[in-house]
């Protein structure tokens, strides 16, 4: 097939510097599937960058180890660090944890069968895992603070499906909303509040999976940290509604939001959005290099099609009026396609029956309110100080920061770094 080394090596290159990554077939040492652009003969041109972009590839992480997330928490003290017998006593660990579901006070909501604590109904740690082995769903989510530019974790949630705990407790006429509160040291001034429609728990929009009262992390139990014994996790939203630490959900007939996310300027029905971020990238490469990047982005509400990246000379003029860079020379980058091996789960395996997986590949990729990894290898690029930035395209084919001025409806701001290319 090929007239001699050289040519192959060189059809080779020429095939990689379009389709590398792309090798969907190949067996795979690492965690996603092997990369075609690396050649053999290191002394080739460009080798050394394509190189360093195949090892950066392969030590990208897909789940996040539930020590290794971010936290936003509140308590004083934080509720999961209180003595053994008194998280005992306030049901912070499994023998004791308890989870009302009772009709707001207001009286203007029917629950006929309320689970409750003081009449001995509460649903309890067995009671959950015993609805978990008819109905335990799992699926991948990211968990990002509305209020942070970057995601504090990916992580595969298992739970019941919170509609099969409001079954239970025979939801009645005029209810809209639900309420849901975590344990908070029994003060009032320390309750981290959230709510929900009702219609959004009962029903699942299409391709969505539901909202859960989740007790698993990546196949481990969750820990006080993460929001154990039981915590809210809700698909689309950012992190301030899955409530950790739950213990109560109030069926209400009021038609507002009570999040504490309300205060302090926050949008409390923002979905998550789409945005790119670098995990690799090198602040110095010698001229004539290649210069690897890796990155990941977050798949919002609008979903992904494409990463971008643009390199600006530092310090030359950027376009007037367009704080998104809407008019720069972005350059496509490549999304890497769904791992082959999943970092930091059990046998680094999708476990059966988990939503948007089938037999433990997913159905469609990128995955919506996940992560997806991107590479790109710059070429040709002359001596200077740049600045790197890197977008989304979301599915609808719109630029992702698109222009609008609201941070506060959750940030995805266009990551920028230095990078020098030595001459
Ligand atoms: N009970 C309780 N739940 C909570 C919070 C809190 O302070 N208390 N913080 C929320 C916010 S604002 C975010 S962003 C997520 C963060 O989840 P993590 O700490 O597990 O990453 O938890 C949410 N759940
Ligand atoms: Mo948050």
């Amino acid at each position: 097939m090929h007239s001699s080394p050289r040519q192959f090596l060189q059809e080779h290159v020429a095939l990689t510097r379009r389709h590398f990554l792309k090798a969907g077939a190949a067996a795979s040492a690492g965690m996603f599937v092997a990369c075609r652009f690396a050649v053999a003969d290191d002394a080739a041109p460009g080798a050394a960058g394509r190189a360093a972009l195949e090892k950066a590839v392969a030590e990208l992480e897909y789940f996040t180890k539930a020590e290794k997330f971010g936290t936003v928490e509140r308590g004083t003290p934080l509720p999961y660090t209180h003595p053994p017998e008194k998280l005992r006593e306030v049901g912070m660990v499994p023998e004791t944890w308890k989870l009302e579901v009772v009709a707001d006070e207001d009286g203007k909501s029917k629950v006929d069968n309320p689970l409750s604590k003081e009449k001995g109904t509460a649903l309890d740690w067995e009671g959950l895992l015993k609805l978990g082995e008819t109905r335990a769903v799992r699926f991948p989510k990211i968990m990002t603070c509305n209020n942070g530019g970057n995601p504090l974790g990916m992580g595969l949630w298992e739970g019941v499906p919170l509609r099969d705990v409001l079954w239970t407790a025979k939801p009645g006429d005029n209810i809209r909303r639900l309420f849901y509160y975590g344990y908070h040291n029994d003060d009032p001034k320390q309750m981290f509040r959230s709510s929900l429609p009702i219609g959004r728990v009962l029903e699942d929009p299409l391709g969505l999976p539901p909202v859960i009262v989740a007790y698993k992390l990546n196949g481990e139990f969750l820990s006080g940290k993460r929001g154990g014994p039981a915590r809210i996790v809700v698909p689309e939203a950012y992190g301030f509604k899955s409530v950790k630490w739950l213990q109560r959900v109030v069926l209400t007939h009021a038609p507002f939001a009570n999040d504490t996310y309300a205060d302090g300027a926050n949008d409390v029905d923002s979905w998550m959005k789409t945005f790119a971020r670098f995990v690799s990238h090198p602040a110095k490469v010698k001229g004539g290099e290649p210069i690897p990047l890796t990155g990941y982005a977050q798949v919002g509400i609008s979903g992904l099609t494409k990463v971008q990246t643009w390199l600006h000379p530092k310090g030359a003029e950027l376009p007037a009026d367009d704080p998104h860079f809407t008019q720069a020379p972005w350059k496509d980058a490549e999304v890497l396609p769904a791992p082959t091996k999943w970092s930091n789960l059990p046998g680094e395996t999708i476990p059966p029956a988990t939503h948007g997986f089938d037999e433990g590949v997913p159905k469609r990729w990128p995955m919506t309110f996940a992560l997806a990894h991107w590479a790109a290898l710059l070429t040709d690029v002359a001596a200077g100080e740049y600045e790197l930035r890197c977008r989304t395209i979301d599915a609808n084919g719109v630029a992702q920061p698109m222009p609008r001025p609201f941070p506060k409806s959750g940030r995805n701001g266009i990551q920028s770094v230095p990078l020098t290319v030595e001459g």
